[in-house]
Parts: structure tokens; C-alpha cells; sequence
């Protein structure tokens, strides 16, 4: 317990008071209060403002579910970090006991029970030791607990050091940022500020942000960053960097250097680690050493630093070709500057249409609709620059639809788009995103494909078959002349999901020899193909799509995020397909 606890914090804490309540037994009274302290907890934990600030405003009281009595000790909490009402309730319990509770299906009485019997009392390791002894078959021995019971908490542990290791996903991460920014550059000692880390690199996800400022008062600007309306703690602050922890749980590094070594700084804090060493490794043998002030030379009598104002300057200094920041993962690219063969890579201003579009249209999808119409989305097109785009909806539900109902409603989806085309709006094409069953079938009649000018081609179901089902199933789906797109190829959702397992050899032999298309997908908790498998189908000359996925207007402003994907990957211009003129793409098609 402290005095700066985030809403999160706060309500586990509180949990951990239910849950005290609850081994002290079932008198009506306590099953009051253990109801009270799990509905407290609740409600701050989807509270929207931070507690501590409402505590200040006097506001308190008025969350719901916080009564005057839980509101009095949150109160004695934020003014002196402690509240002696807790720890009363708690003191006799193990404090491992609360650890155990963070896994999902472990309540108060099991926690303890599994503290008692396993001998385990202290926080500190409670999870690796219990993750031990039930590999040792020693929960199963536990009385009421049974090896059913054993194989739950191990496979839950799992998934809890899975999600214990969430990190940000990147639009989450770049909005924490853009807000740190703008009121960072309210004060007049802030001359420049830039994201650097994985955001910078354009990372799927972010563990936590990082900030750089040009200044010659870091002080000041130290002192402005520690008054960022949104932090709820600071962690450390130092001459030039401080850290601090804002709303909703993100941690954010802030570094500071005068303009002259500015350069130096966003080398070295852009990373990722590997890179950076591996730079660090390639400057040693050129008898150069790096820092984030800037690079000395070695082996003279008396090293001086020489400093940068640009990154350029810094990168030319070790001979090297300035290197973009996607690229900066220690895959080659150190190489490839060195002689001058970094790619050219893709930008978002290449692109010249999105193929994977959701309408409102009405064809019974067998999954989710769009909410916005043709027109709607056309203009949305027109608006972003693009040249033609495709309208993908789900296939038409196979249970809930006859073949006779289906050829129907893709007749008229056809007409609406050859009424659009003659209304010369924009080049658009006639598509469907069409499920490949479990056993390799397209969910979609062949007399309808004919009705279509390309289909994309995804898995919506059976994510665990086994490597070679699920690579037999993707491919005979993928074998339809029509099937030109391989959507969302992976499955996979950040933080959510796994992607599927394919043999990806086979799978980019298959693309290749058939000249099929793999998705880049630019969902953000998909982004998918994933930017590795991005490189491995550039090295083979694979072609890629770059597409949104989009289910409403504004979800076709997703295309930044496939575009970082397709620069991670290494892909140039050339290896993604709607970068081409109208006249070049449609003989894809
Ligand atoms: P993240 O936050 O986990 O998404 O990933 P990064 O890459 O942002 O990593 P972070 O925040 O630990 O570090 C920020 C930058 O600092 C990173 O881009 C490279 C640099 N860096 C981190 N650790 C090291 C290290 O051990 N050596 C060197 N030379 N640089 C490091
Ligand atoms: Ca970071
Ligand atoms: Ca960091
Ligand atoms: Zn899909």
C-alpha cells in the first residue's frame, strides 16, 4: 500500500480485502461486506477518472459502488498510505495467498488452502514455486483439489504470465505519446520532442513509451514533465531523465540533451537493444565509441567527444548510410548501410487503394456487417487519394441462406456495384471475403464465385488444427482461381489470440507458383502477416496487399499500421501490389 495508488491497484487491494473477509467466515454480516469490497472494486477498475483525483475534488462518495465506509479508507489511504482497518483484516493471511488469487479460477479459500499445504507464505516466487510443485503432481495430493484441479492452475498460470507480459498496442501507445507531447512543447525550454523505442520503430506493440527532448534547461523541462496532468506516480527523476506512470497503467521515459548532441540521442534511445549493440560492436572495431552524447574516438591520448545534431551526421561519422528506424532490429540492416544497400521502403503515399472493405450491403454475412454504405465508402476512398478499391464482405451464412438465396443476393450486391462503376465514381471492384471451412471448402457456392471479380480467402474457425490439417485446409481453399487474396493470413489477435500454425514453406511455394496474394493486414490487434513473415515473402519476391479490413469510414485510416508492418518487413514498393497505377493492377485481377 501507498499514498499514489493507480485504479488498478486500488482495486486489487480491495479484492484482497474480500477475500480476507471470506476465510473469516459466513456470518451474514462478512457475506455483506465481501460483496461490498468485490462491487468497490469493480467499479474503480472501469472508473474513468483516477480515484486519488476525485478523493482531492472532494468526490469521493459519489462512485457508485463506493460506500462512506470504503470512501473513509480511501481516504486515510491517500493521505497517509496506509489503512489500519486493512491490514487488521489481513495480517494473519499469507501474503502469497494474494498472489494466487491473480490466477484466473483460484479464489480466496483455494489461495489459501494452496498456501498452507505447499508451505508457500511470501509474495516473492509464490508463482514460480507453485508453477514447481504442481509440475511435481503435488496439488493433486491436496485435499479437494485433484489432478483436474492441478492441470487448470498450470495451464492457467500460463495464460497468466502470457497476459502478464501485455504490452500496448501501437495506436494505444502513439495516443499516450501524441498527448505527452503536446504538453511537453508548452513549455518554451522544450525546442523539439520526438517518440523514440519501439514507437518510433513501429513495433506491433509497445512495452512502454519513450520521449526525447532537445533542450538547454533539462531541469525545467524535467520539472514540466513531472507536472503532466495524467501522471499518477513518478518513479524516478534524475538531471536529464526522468520516468513517471500515468493514467491507465503505462510507464513513460522521458530523456533530455542539449540540441548539439540531439542526434547521438535518438540513435541511441531509438534501439532496439540488439541494434544498438550490434552498432556499438561495428563502431569498436573502427575504434569508435557510442553514447548517447555523441561518438569518441579510442586510442588517441585524449579521446574528445564529438557531437551531433542529426542522426544523419551520427550514422555518416561510422561510415553508414542513415538507417530508417523500422529497420533498426539487428536483421541485416547494419549490413546493408554499410553498402549502401539498405531497401527503399514503402510508404503510406504509395498506396493506391484498400481491397478488404465491409459495407453496409445487405448479403446475410455469416459474420459481421459494415456500417456504412458503398457511396459512403467510395467517397471515404476518394478522400484518402486512392485510385479503385474492392468491396469484401463476409460470405452469405451457409446455414441460414439456401444456394438459390445466395446466388440472389450476390446478384444484387453486382448490380449495386455495376450501377456505382457506371456512375464512372471510381474504380471498384466486385469481392468477398469468403471463410475456409475446416476441411479446406470455400463457404461459398461456385456458381456465386462467378458473380465475384476475386475473393479473399480466410480462417474464421478451427484455429488449433494441427500444422498439417491446417496447412492442407489453407492451401486446397487457396487453390480456387478466384481465391487471390490470403486474408489475415496468421489469425492471430494481439494479447488475445495465438495465430494459427502453418507450414510456412509450403505456403510461400504455393503464393509463389500460383501467384497468390498474401494480406497485410492493417487491423490494429492483427497486423497480420506479421512484419517477420513480411520479410521471409520479400526475400522470395512474393507479392503482398496492404488492406484495412475496414467495417466502418473511419477504420480505413488503419492503413499507417499495415504500411509500418510492410516497412518492418524490408518490402519496397515493388512488393506490394496496391502501390500500382489502376492500369497495372487490374491484370492482377
Ligand atoms: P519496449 O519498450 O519493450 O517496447 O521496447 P524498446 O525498444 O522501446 O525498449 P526500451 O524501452 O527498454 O528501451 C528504449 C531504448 O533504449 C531502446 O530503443 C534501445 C535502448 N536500450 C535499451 N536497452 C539497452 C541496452 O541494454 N543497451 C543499449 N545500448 N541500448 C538499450
Ligand atoms: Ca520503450
Ligand atoms: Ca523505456
Ligand atoms: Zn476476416
Amino acid at each position: 500500500m501507498h499514498k499514489n495508488m493507480t485504479n488498478l491497484e486500488i482495486a486489487e487491494l480491495l479484492r484482497s480485502v474480500a477475500a480476507a473477509y471470506e476465510l473469516k467466515g459466513k456470518g451474514p454480516f462478512n457475506r455483506f461486506k465481501i460483496g461490498a469490497y468485490q462491487k468497490a472494486a469493480d467499479s474503480i477498475e472501469h472508473s474513468t477518472m483516477e480515484l486519488k483525483d476525485l478523493w482531492e475534488e472532494g468526490k469521493l462518495d459519489q462512485v457508485p459502488g463506493i460506500g462512506s465506509a470504503i470512501a473513509k479508507y480511501l481516504g486515510e489511504l491517500f493521505k497517509t498510505g496506509k489503512v489500519r482497518h486493512f491490514h487488521s483484516v489481513m495480517q494473519d493471511l499469507p501474503s502469497a495467498m494474494f498472489t494466487f488469487m491473480q490466477v484466473p479460477g483460484i479464489g480466496a479459500k483455494i489461495a489459501y488452502k494452496l498456501c498452507q499445504e505447499l508451505k508457500i507464505h511470501e509474495e516473492k516466487d509464490a508463482l514460480k514455486r507453485l508453477e514447481e510443485l504442481a509440475k511435481l503432481g503435488k496439488i493433486r495430493e491436496i485435499e479437494g483439489l485433484g489432478t483436474e484441479s492441478e492441470a487448470g492452475i498450470l495451464r492457467n498460470l500460463q495464460e497468466l504470465k502470457e497476459r502478464g507480459a501485455a504490452r500496448m498496442l501501437l495506436p494505444v501507445a502513439s495516443s499516450i505519446a501524441d498527448d505527452i507531447l503536446v504538453w511537453l512543447k508548452k513549455t518554451p525550454a522544450v525546442l523539439r520532442a520526438d517518440p523514440l523505442g519501439s514507437l518510433r520503430r513501429h513495433v506491433a506493440t509497445v512495452g512502454d513509451v519513450d520521449i526525447s527532448v532537445a533542450s538547454d534547461k533539462p531541469r525545467e523541462v524535467i520539472e514540466h514533465f513531472k507536472n503532466y496532468p495524467k501522471k499518477v506516480r513518478l518513479i524516478e527523476a534524475g538531471p536529464h531523465t526522468s520516468s513517471i506512470l500515468v493514467t491507465g497503467g503505462a510507464q513513460v521515459d522521458l530523456m533530455v540533451q542539449p540540441p548539439v548532441s540531439y542526434g547521438a540521442l535518438l540513435a541511441h534511445f531509438t534501439g532496439s537493444k540488439h541494434h544498438n549493440i550490434a552498432l556499438r560492436e561495428f563502431a569498436l572495431r573502427r575504434g569508435l565509441s557510442l553514447s548517447e552524447y555523441g561518438i569518441k574516438k579510442l586510442r588517441t591520448h585524449n579521446p574528445e567527444l564529438k557531437t551531433y545534431r542529426t542522426e544523419d551526421e551520427f550514422y555518416r561519422e561510422l561510415g553508414l548510410d542513415w538507417i530508417e528506424p523500422e529497420l533498426r532490429e539487428d536483421t541485416g540492416e547494419i549490413e546493408a548501410s554499410y553498402h549502401h544497400k539498405l531497401p527503399k521502403l514503402v510508404k503510406l503515399e504509395d498506396i493506391k487503394g484498400d481491397f478488404h472493405l465491409h459495407s453496409s450491403f445487405s448479403i446475410h454475412t455469416s459474420h459481421d456487417e459494415g456500417l456504412h454504405n458503398f457511396a459512403e465508402m467510395v467517397k471515404k476512398a476518394e478522400s484518402l487519394g486512392y485510385e479503385y478499391l474492392g468491396f469484401s464482405e463476409h460470405n452469405p451464412s451457409q446455414s441460414g441462406t439456401t444456394k438459390n438465396e445466395v446466388l440472389t443476393l450476390l446478384k444484387r450486391k453486382k448490380e449495386a456495384i455495376e450501377k456505382l462503376k457506371s456512375a464512372k465514381i471510381h474504380h471498384i471492384f466486385n469481392g468477398l471475403e469468403v471463410d475456409i471451412t475446416p476441411n479446406g471448402k470455400l463457404a461459398l457456392p461456385n456458381e456465386a464465385v462467378d458473380l465475384l471479380d476475386y475473393m479473399i480467402v480466410s480462417v474464421h474457425s478451427s484455429f488449433r488444427l494441427s500444422k498439417s490439417e491446417q496447412t492442407k485446409r489453407v492451401l486446397a481453399g487457396l487453390s480456387h482461381p478466384k481465391a487471390k487474396i490470403f486474408g489475415h493470413p496468421t489469425g492471430r489477435r494481439l494479447n488475445k489470440r495465438e495465430g494459427i500454425e502453418l507450414d510456412w514453406e509450403k505456403i510461400f511455394a504455393f503464393c509463389e507458383e500460383h501467384k497468390k496474394l498474401l494480406e497485410i493486414n492493417s487491423w490494429y490487434d492483427r497486423l497480420d502477416l506479421p512484419d517477420n513473415l513480411v520479410r521471409e515473402a520479400v526475400k522470395r519476391g512474393i507479392k503482398m496487399i496492404i488492406n484495412t479490413d475496414s467495417h466502418q469510414l473511419d477504420h480505413m485510416e488503419l492503413m499507417r499500421y499495415g504500411v509500418f508492418v510492410a516497412r518492418r518487413g524490408w518490402a519496397e514498393k515493388d512488393d506490394i501490389v496496391n502501390t500500382l497505377p489502376y492500369i497495372e493492377f487490374k491484370e492482377i485481377f
